[in-house]
Formats: C-alpha cells, structure tokens, sequence
C-alpha cells in the first residue's frame, strides 16, 4: 500500500510497547486494536499507579488522621491538581464523577432543574451521544422545556447559519459533543461558546472524544461546562471529570448527597461543603483517580501536539486509505475537521458483519448505532462500523484494517 506523509518524530510503535495488552496474540496473530473511542487500552505507567495506590496506598480519603489515609488523600487531591492543569481548569472547580454521563446529569440535575422552566429552549446537535440526549429530554418532559436541533451539511459539520437562527429564540442552554463519536466531526466549539453567551445561553460541551486526542484548554474555550471520561484518556473505568465555571456550581444544589460533601449535619438540615467536594457525595474512586492522574501525566510526556499531529496524520493515511475499497461510504468531513476516528459502510454488508469478519484477523473495530440513534436515523442507516485511534495507532494497523476489508469483499463475493 502506498504511503502518504507520516509524522517522523513520533514512535507509535515504541508507544505501542507501554501496553501490555497489546503485545498479546489471539490465535497467534497480533492485536490491532482500532477501537479506543469506546475506551483506551491502559500504559503500563497508570496500571503501575492504579497497583500503587491498591498495594501501598491504600485508606479511605478525608477521613483517617494516620499516615496512609494522609498519602492516600494527598494522592488524591494531587491527582485532581494534575488534571486540571492537564486541561487549564481551577482545581476546585474540577469535580470527580463517574463518567461524563453522570458528569451531564449532574448538571441536568443540579442547574437545570433551577434554571430551565416552561417553554425554554434547549439547543442540542443530532450528533451528540445519548449521554448528551436523554438527560435533557428528561429535564424538557419534567419542566415542559422544549429541545432543539442544530442541522447538519451533508458532510457532517454543524451548519452554523441554523445555530444561528435557534440562538434568535434565546436558548437557555446549548448542549455540544467537541467531537461527534460517529462522524469524527471537530466542532468549533470556541464560536459556538462566543456566540451562545452573546445570546445569553449557558454552554455545556462533552469533551468524552476530544480530551484523549487535542488539547483542550477549558478556561481558553470558556464553556461553562466541559465534561469528560477518565477510561477514553488511558486511565480506569468508574472515574470522569466535570469542570464548571465557579458562580454556577456555587449556585448551584448538591447533585448526590450524602457522606463527604457536607460541611456539619444537623437532624433536620445540613450544610455543604465547599468546592469541588459539594458534588463528590460518598467515597470517592480515589484510587481511579490517581490512576487518571497517571495517564494525563503519561500523555502530557508524550506531548499531546505531537499525539495530535501523529493521529491527525493517521486519519489523513486512512481516509486516502479506504478509497481504494470498493463500494465503501465514509460518514463524516475531510480530515483536518475530524479527531481520531472513521465511520463507514461497506455496501452490501451489515456492519456488524463486517466488525466480525475483522475480528477473524484480530482487528478489533465497533459496529452499531454507537450510542447515537438520532444521528443513524439522520445518516439513514441503522448502524455504522467504526474505527478509532489512539497515540499507540500505527499505520500498520491501518493496513491490517483495509486488507481486513478487502477479505470481507471476498467472502461476500462483491
Ligand atoms: N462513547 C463509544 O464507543 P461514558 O459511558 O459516560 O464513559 O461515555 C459516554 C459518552 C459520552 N459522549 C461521547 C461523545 C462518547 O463517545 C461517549 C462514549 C463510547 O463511542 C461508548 S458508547
């Protein structure tokens, strides 16, 4: 297969060789790994701190006054330091979560349910991920709020003229994936702030696709919410990260309530702690937070430009790539506005199909509707199969996915 620029200075390969997962063999054959954007492989580096904090560290956090509560509170809140710089957001306004769907429900929850009434207008795209859909659906049903789709160019970018004119009816919050997890459209999510607060709206952006792949400067983006999950970033399961502006979260009720985020409990009533810990009710996933904490320093040494550039390049190698497959439909726009994954249809082959066909040669791909049922019925399509990318991607791998292909063309004999 022809070659097309690379970015020399980066050693996917040598990134490659963190991950203990991927030196395994299935059926004596490599694994190639192209689907990070439903969660990343771990480096060695946060499967070193995650065995850390279990093995050494280990006390419940803000409770204990002995050593190893003290270490394993420090580690937490060190991590919590270590991330929101990784992001330029105010320590105390980054609060653990879950995932980036809790991180969206605490905001549905704690500020919608105050600040949308009857009637408001909540602008959403067709492309936002069901954790961006259906906590506003429920909050519309709850308080008869209304929802509102920005369209789409054909191409899979938002057409900002009909932003613009769903801005005229003075929304009171605009929702927004920074990359679509199905078109791998790059949203101009700086304009989109810009312009929803000059029409007075509040901004919530779901960076669950954009955080592992570009920098991502919250308080340059100047969203009011930036939410994203820790698994997608090379860190654990069970911990996501919401940042929000100071005046709104102060303003804002506790989301969960219960041990750790009050101030003094009475029989009647309470008080509440102060940022960030007002929203982090229970104990937290301390331990996945370090191991959070480890992999945004982990990419921050590999330099997230140059992930960027590597992955960028990779989509750019792909696309030209996957042109030369008959009868295969790429979904979504041209490469400098896309992150770090392709959608596609293979005519004549469900997706699923295909995924598994792929499977036979290790190449491990999604097929589905991705969490994202309104953009399959705005595609047209019941599914796609995807793949995604990550700083570990190689061209390779690229290759194993079209010659990959090419067998599905000849078992169905197209
Ligand atoms: N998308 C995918 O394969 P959670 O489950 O909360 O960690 O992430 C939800 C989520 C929210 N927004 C976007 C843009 C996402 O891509 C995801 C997760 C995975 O595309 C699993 S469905």
């Amino acid at each position: 297969m022809a070659a097309t620029a690379s970015t020399a200075t980066f050693d996917a390969a040598a990134v490659a060789a963190q991950f203990p997962i991927l030196q395994r063999e299935i059926d004596g054959r490599p694994l190639v790994y192209l689907d990070s954007g439903a969660t990343a492989q771990k480096p060695e580096a946060v499967l070193r701190t995650l065995d850390e904090s279990y093995r050494l560290h280990n006390a419940n956090i803000h409770r204990g006054v002995y050593t190893l509560a003290q270490e394993a509170t420090d580690r937490f809140e060190g991590a919590r330091e270590r991330i929101a710089r990784f992001v330029g957001a105010p320590t105390a306004e980054t609060i653990f979560t879950k995932n980036v769907t809790e991180a969206i429900n605490l905001v549905a929850y704690a500020w919608g349910r105050r600040n949308v009434g009857p009637g408001d207008t909540i602008v959403l795209t067709p492309m936002e991920h069901h954790a961006n859909i259906v906590p506003w659906q429920q909050l519309a049903l709850e308080v008869g709020a209304r929802l509102a789709y920005v369209e789409l160019t054909d191409d899979g970018r938002l057409d900002m003229d009909s932003f613009d004119a769903l801005l005229e009816r003075a929304p009171k919050l605009v929702a927004v994936a920074h990359v679509s997890n199905v078109l791998g459209t790059l949203n101009p999510v700086e304009a989109i702030v810009a312009r929803a607060h000059a029409a007075g709206a509040v901004v919530l952006v779901d960076g669950a696709q954009a955080v592992p792949h570009l920098r991502v400067d919250v308080r340059a983006l100047g969203a009011d919410f930036y939410g994203f999950t820790g698994h997608k970033v090379y860190g654990p399961t069970g911990v996501g990260v919401l940042h929000g502006r100071r005046e709104l979260l102060e303003a804002m009720p506790p989301f969960l309530t219960g041990g750790d985020m009050i101030s003094s409990v009475d029989f009647e009533s309470s008080t509440f702690h102060e940022l960030p810990w007002k929203f982090e009710a229970g104990t937290s996933p301390y331990v996945q937070a370090t191991g959070l904490g480890a992999a945004v320093e982990w990419l921050d040494a590999l330099g997230l430009e140059a992930v960027h550039a590597h992955e960028q390049a990779l989509v750019a190698y792909a696309l030209d790539a996957l042109t030369e497959v008959p009868g295969l439909t790429v979904y979504g726009p041209p490469a400098e506005q896309r992150g770090s994954l392709i959608s596609f249809a293979l005519d004549g082959v469900h997706p699923h199909d295909v995924a598994e066909l792929l499977n036979r040669r290790n190449v491990c791909v999604r097929a589905g509707h991705h969490c994202a049922q309104p953009l399959m019925r705005r595609l047209g399509v019941s599914a796609t199969t995807r793949a995604s990318f990550a700083a570990h991607s190689t061209r390779a791998d690229v290759d194993a996915l079209v010659d990959g292909l090419h067998d599905v063309r000849r078992v169905f004999r197209l």
